[in-house]
């Protein structure tokens, strides 16, 4: 173990130490000499005291900088550096600061700050990436106007903002727009480009370029129009313009994350925007639209508004979230997109709130703030705006919007900032409601009902279990959206909202005739774990009748649930009636295919051990991942009668395209596939694989192979195939461990490794193989531990190159104390061999430390 000494020494920075910076950054000049292992960065940064700040010590932030030369209105000076920055001594005037740093591209494989890849330099500022570049206040209540200057022998030489000038050799960007400077980016290379153009509201014309690596502008055009849609709902959903004369996106292959809203030049891991029917699934295409939405929605929220600190970071993030998933509601089917997001929520955030991890959306301390871009920052976060929207209204929401838009452009802003617009526009007051950003942990929601007399009574409990360093809890407000069916199956009582505030609370609906079925918490109102007791035949009735999407879809779930439970827990077989009031349901083809395909899943095997967890039963991996295959050989025996006709009627006959429709009708068809292939032997899977035209049918037969253990012949010729594209590379290295049995997926991952196209600095290969493998539930978690071992070695050995990829994957570890005795004492060992590691980076370091507890 490392020692407590060692420990101690990384610092812990808390949200109520903000201080604002002494000085305003007035202009920023910056020159680069693009060199791979020599760049030079000139600055020339103009300063003013800041009169709002009490505290003048003048500290530039500065990691791993060589420092040439220093000069303050043009008269050299000597800084005192330190690992993290300097101090200087400075006027207590206005003055101009000018610096010349050495930095090397070339050997930066942590991926944040100038790197390289594949011979192009690129950038990643945020969160704290700017200070590796040059000596700056690197934090984001520091805003300016920035002015490049970039030489370097490269045909594409590209920064935020508009173009000014250029030469051979060399181009000059200036960006008008304030921002601080975790939005600067500069790419640099052999590119070519994908162009657009885009017509705003008020007239103005807008290039659009999406910057590519030569031989993949073939992949943009989804992109490019995914972008152009992007602009224009943010106009007319809310009125907010797109404000430069051009907009560029480049795709880089070695990116720590998806993407990156620098503005004026978001910058993508290749993943998040290339895409061709031959080489990307339908679930790709869907990922992509959602990001560049997302990117391109921070212009307003997050870069012309942005965080007074990175406490703040849901202001930005989860507000952004929010506004893709209304954007893809509209662009697609919204219950779809709302299931899709409720089982992301539950397969994600909530095993994060729900453990070591946990923290609330606006965490209060942190020692390294990239292990603070989580499910609970984002997509929780999310999930606040969405019950703030519902209790104030589409209206109110609007009007608060357009509040925040004009009081706050140009400035970095704080939650209380954001909850202030929905108070003065709605008079409410949200204290009540602002705990949902300072308490962690799921809420639990009970439920009781009375009728008597006509009068229907629900009585709620909500109490939300200790988090680390929050014991107790206070109750948090809580949309419930409510329907009340009557034994016909009509809706006596249409969606009605009640706000819940006190820890027990009841709501009463008079007049009504007789006792009526509830559809509680329609639309997953809000981000709780709903505990009511029903019995079957209700929610046989409810499967049938109700008309929330997302309740019927949940009454679905829920029976999965209980009957794998049983199944796990008590021994019992698969659940025979579900399955078959689950078969009216799916062969329904007045129903949206995708609808359809939602309804056959029930929990994870992760969300399942949880759930027994929770019940007091240690989970057994093994015991779920057979449970779950006898509950699916079962539905293939007994409805193979079906199969054939919903396999022939999912078939799509028109050419690809990715839009809603079709992609329902693959999603259906290749869950159908897959219980066909348990049939069959893969006879039919194999047919697939062999006449796929799109990578959606390609991938999901090979899947159904390699569940079968038929695949050999078929990952050769895949291999065989697609050896020249990385992106496809990538889907073979992760499915071959993501659908083996579970007894094979730790040797596989293993033995990936050494494959010739395995990568350790590319963080997207690394993520296939372990990734994936932690997705393995079961393969993850076998009970002799080779599992845990082998990403412990992996995270060790990525940490020295890459902390983020490293930190990041971490938390594969976090469900640690859900499992039996021995399997958490393999999993502390091989955390607590991580931790020992000499010179482990600041970021897993503290992800480890959280993980023990
Ligand atoms: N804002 C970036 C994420 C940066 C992550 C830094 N570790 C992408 C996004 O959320 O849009
Ligand atoms: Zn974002």
């Amino acid at each position: 173990m490392k020692d407590a000494a060692a420990e101690m020494t990384q610092e812990t920075i808390y949200l109520e130490d903000y201080t604002p910076f002494g000085f305003v950054v007035e202009e920023v000049h910056l020159t680069f000499l693009l060199d791979p292992g020599a760049t030079r960065v000139k600055s020339k940064i103009s300063f003013a005291p800041n009169p709002d700040a009490t505290d003048k010590t003048f500290f530039l932030h500065g990691e791993d900088l060589k420092l040439i030369s220093a000069k303050i209105n043009g008269k050299p000076v000597t800084a005192d550096v330190t690992a993290q920055g300097l101090t200087c001594s400075v006027p207590t005037k206005p003055f101009v600061w000018e610096s010349e740093v050495e930095i090397a591209p070339d050997k930066n494989t942590a991926l944040e700050g100038l790197y390289m890849s594949n011979g192009m330099y690129c950038t990643q500022c945020e969160a704290e990436g700017f200070r590796k570049i040059t000596y700056y206040p690197d934090r984001p209540d520091v805003m300016s106007t920035f002015t490049v200057r970039i030489e370097g022998p490269h045909n594409v030489l590209l920064s935020n903002g508009n173009p000014e000038k250029s030469g051979k050799n060399w181009a000059e960007w200036h960006d008008p727009w304030p921002k601080p400077s975790y939005l600067f980016a500069l790419v640099a290379g052999e590119l070519v480009n994908f162009p657009g153009s885009f017509r705003t509201c008020s007239g103005n014309k807008v290039e659009l370029n999406i910057w590519v690596r030569p031989g993949d502008e073939n992949k943009c055009a989804f992109g490019m129009e995914a972008l152009k849609k992007s602009m224009r709902w943010d106009e007319e959903v809310y009125g907010r313009e797109y404000d430069l004369d051009v907009f560029n996106i480049v795709a880089v292959d070695d990116f720590n994350m998806g993407a990156m809203e620098n503005k004026g030049l978001n910058v993508f891991n290749s993943s998040c925007v290339l895409a061709s029917p031959e080489t990307s699934t339908d679930a790709n295409f869907e990922r992509i639209e959602a990001i560049i939405a997302h990117e391109y929605f921070h212009n307003w929220t997050g870069n012309r508004i942005t965080c007074r600190d990175w406490f703040q970071l849901c202001l930005k993030e989860g507000l952004t979230v929010f506004r893709d998933s209304q954007f893809t509601s509209d662009m697609r089917s919204a219950p779809v997109k709302r299931i899709g997001d409720v089982m992301d929520l539950r397969g994600r955030q909530f095993p994060e709130d729900q453990g070591p991890l946990s923290h609330p959306v606006r965490p209060e301390s942190f020692q390294e703030i990239n292990n603070f871009y989580t499910a609970t920052v984002y997509e929780k976060g999310a999930e606040v705006i969405g019950m703030l929207k519902r209790l104030v209204g589409d209206e109110g929401y609007a009007e608060a919007l357009e509040l925040y838009f004009a009081r706050h452009d140009g400035q970095a802003c704080t939650i209380e900032n954001w909850l202030k617009v929905f108070e003065d526009v709605t008079g409410r007051d949200l204290s009540q409601f602002k705990r949902w950003y300072s308490q962690s942990g799921t809420p639990r929601l009970a439920v009781d009902e009375a009728y008597a007399d006509g009068t229907y009574t629900l009585t709620f409990r909500q109490k939300t279990p200790p988090t680390p360093g929050q014991d107790e809890k206070l109750p948090q407000v809580l949309p419930i959206a409510v329907g009340l069916l009557n034994d016909n199956g009509d809706e006596v009582v249409e969606t009605t909202l009640l706000e819940m505030t006190e820890a027990e609370q009841s709501f009463e609906f008079k007049g009504l005739s007789g006792k009526p079925v509830p559809s509680i918490l329609r639309g997953f109102s809000a981000p709780v774990v709903l505990e009511r007791a029903s019995t079957h035949a209700e929610r046989a009735f409810l499967l049938a009748h109700d008309t929330d999407p997302f309740n019927r879809w949940e009454v679905s779930y829920n029976l999965a649930r209980d009957g794998l439970v049983a199944m796990v827990r008590d021994g019992a077989g698969p659940d025979l009636a579900w399955i078959d009031a689950l078969a009216q349901v799916i062969r329904d083809d007045t129903l949206d295919p995708a609808f359809r395909e939602l309804m056959l899943n029930g929990p994870s095997q992760s969300e399942l051990a949880q759930v027994l967890f929770e019940a007091g039963t240690t989970p057994d991996p093994d015991a779920i991942w057979q449970a779950s295959e006898t509950l699916k050989q079962a539905m293939a025996e007994r409805w193979s009668a079906f199969l054939p006709s919903l396999a022939e009627a999912a078939k799509v006959t028109d050419d690809y395209t990715p839009d809603a429709e079709q992609v329902g009708k693959r999603a259906l068809g290749a869950a159908v596939l897959s219980l066909q292939t348990r049939l069959d032997g893969g006879a039919a899977a194999q047919a697939q694989f062999s006449g796929a035209d799109n990578m959606t049918l390609q991938l999901s037969a090979l899947s159904c192979l390699i569940r079968a253990g038929q695949e050999t012949d078929a990952l050769a010729a895949f291999e065989e195939q697609w050896q020249g594209d990385r992106l496809v590379m990538d889907k073979w290295f992760g499915l071959q461990i993501g659908a083996t049995a579970p007894v094979n997926a730790a040797a596989r991952a293993e033995a990936l490794t050494g494959h010739a196209a395995f990568d350790w600095k590319n963080p997207n290969r690394f993520r296939a193989v372990f990734g994936a493998l932690a997705m393995n539930h079961a393969g993850f978690h076998r009970k002799d531990g080779k599992g845990y071992a082998l990403l412990a070695d992996a995270l060790i050995r990525l940490d020295a190159m890459n902390p983020q990829t490293t930190a990041r994957m971490c938390s594969a570890f976090q469900t640690w104390r859900r499992y039996d005795a021995d399997r958490q004492a393999l999993m502390q060992a091989a955390l607590e061999r991580i931790a020992g590691q000499p010179n482990l980076s600041r970021d897993t370091t503290e992800m480890v430390s959280r993980i023990l507890g």
